[in-house]
């Protein structure tokens, strides 16, 4: 297929229920499907659109021209030759996550570092979206939908947020998606925002997703196990559930037949249960996984949780051969997964970090079936983003 579509980014999730039979019936029945954003908007076998982002042609001729010594960004033409060998060396031990989201894999030795590495740092500072215009990210606004920093909010910290907005009547898939995006990309780091995902308590129908997470997808099949790879880490909030969490790891996705590699994971944070923990290679999949890829074991429950009404931090700790979630709510840390199975399920590729918000009609969840369109513009809004790359 067109490179375009080849690299069409795949948006995790999975359907959670209380038992594994109806997760797996869930996941068959209202998880998403893909789809390229650029023009194949339906799967054919399904018939329902896809929460596929657009091809990268499409999302990066929308944004501004990267300019800035340095930086770069996925694009079909990109150089595989920079493009990082997967890390092969037995660091499991050594490549722990600190508390403060630093990481310390040592497996970077082992694989050659990707051109970013010698670009000017991204990480280290956090963005505050105070100001109009973020340094180091793009603001892109797709399908009528607004991206705006250096708003108003008595919420934030600082009193200013970036708000992404989509409109009454908004497009499916991630095509129309309001989105913030690193310039660079970096492999491995910690990536945390502090985000109040958007709000459809008018009408709980509505299908919305606001997404934070990492992606990088050059169309390749660099690690050569006949998958296009997919380098993604996702938090993905649904507003007709503010009470749960969809959490991501992507490897692979090739867009013509869906093949895909990832791991998954469903918290409902308000009663604290692990709604389902997965390993897929279709969609609507679900294979059981590993003592060590569903760590923790228990989740805290946050009575009352509702990610729509206050500001949470949202982090990604992503080494070698580990993979972190974790909020901060009401000050208090989260364990919400601690991935550390097998290497080859993890993504050694460069990724962007991303904040966005998006229509989805054909992802239920929880069994719900909340798939309209907004009748009223959602807004999520975010407060401070932080990038520390890996070593
Ligand atoms: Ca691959
Ligand atoms: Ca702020």
């Amino acid at each position: 297929m067109a490179s375009g579509t080849a690299i069409g980014i795949p948006v995790a999730g999975a359907v959670g229920r209380s038992t594994a039979s109806e997760k797996v019936a869930a996941e068959r029945v209202g998880s998403r499907t893909p789809v390229s954003r650029t023009t194949r908007n339906r799967v054919p076998d399904t018939g329902r659109l896809s929460h596929r982002r657009p091809a990268p042609r499409g999302r990066w001729t929308s944004a501004p021209t990267v300019t800035r010594t340095g930086t770069t960004r996925v694009t079909p033409t990109r150089a595989t030759a920079t493009w990082p060998t997967r890390a092969t060396s037995a660091t499991s031990a050594t490549s722990a996550t600190s508390a403060t989201g630093t990481t310390t894999g040592t497996t970077t030795a082992t694989s050659s570092p990707p051109a970013t590495s010698s670009l000017p740092p991204l990480g280290g500072t956090t963005e505050n979206w105070a100001g109009s215009s973020p340094a180091d990210y793009v603001l892109v606004p797709r399908g009528g939908s607004t991206v705006k920093s250096g708003l108003a909010d008595s919420q934030a910290s600082d009193g200013r947020v970036a708000e992404l907005t989509i409109p009454a009547g908004a497009g499916a898939t991630p095509a129309n998606a309001a989105e913030v995006e690193t310039k660079q990309q970096v492999r491995y780091g910690s990536f945390s925002s502090r985000v109040r995902t958007a709000d459809c308590a008018s009408q709980p129908k509505t299908g919305a997703v606001t997404g934070i997470f990492t992606y990088g997808n050059d169309g390749k099949d660099n690690d050569g196990d006949g998958i296009t790879d997919n380098n993604e880490l996702d938090f993905e909030v649904l507003c007709a559930r503010p009470d749960e969490v969809h959490l991501s790891i992507w490897t692979d996705y090739r867009d013509s037949d869906e093949a895909q590699r990832r791991v998954t994971r469903v918290v409902n944070l308000r009663t604290g249960k692990i709604l389902s923990t997965c390993y897929a290679t279709a969609f609507g999949a679900c294979q059981a996984v590993g003592t060590e890829e569903r760590s923790p074991s228990a989740v805290p429950a946050v009575p009352g949780f509702d990610s729509s009404k206050k500001y949470h931090d949202y982090r990604i700790d992503w080494s070698a051969d580990r993979v972190v979630f974790t909020m901060t709510v009401d000050g208090k840390d989260i364990t919400l997964w601690d991935y550390h199975g097998p290497s080859d399920r993890i993504p050694q590729g460069t990724s962007a970090y991303m904040v966005n918000l998006w229509h989805t009609d054909n992802w239920s969840p929880d069994g719900m079936t909340a798939q309209s369109k907004p009748t009223a513009p959602l807004t999520a809004a975010i407060d401070s983003s932080t990038v520390r790359p890996g070593a």
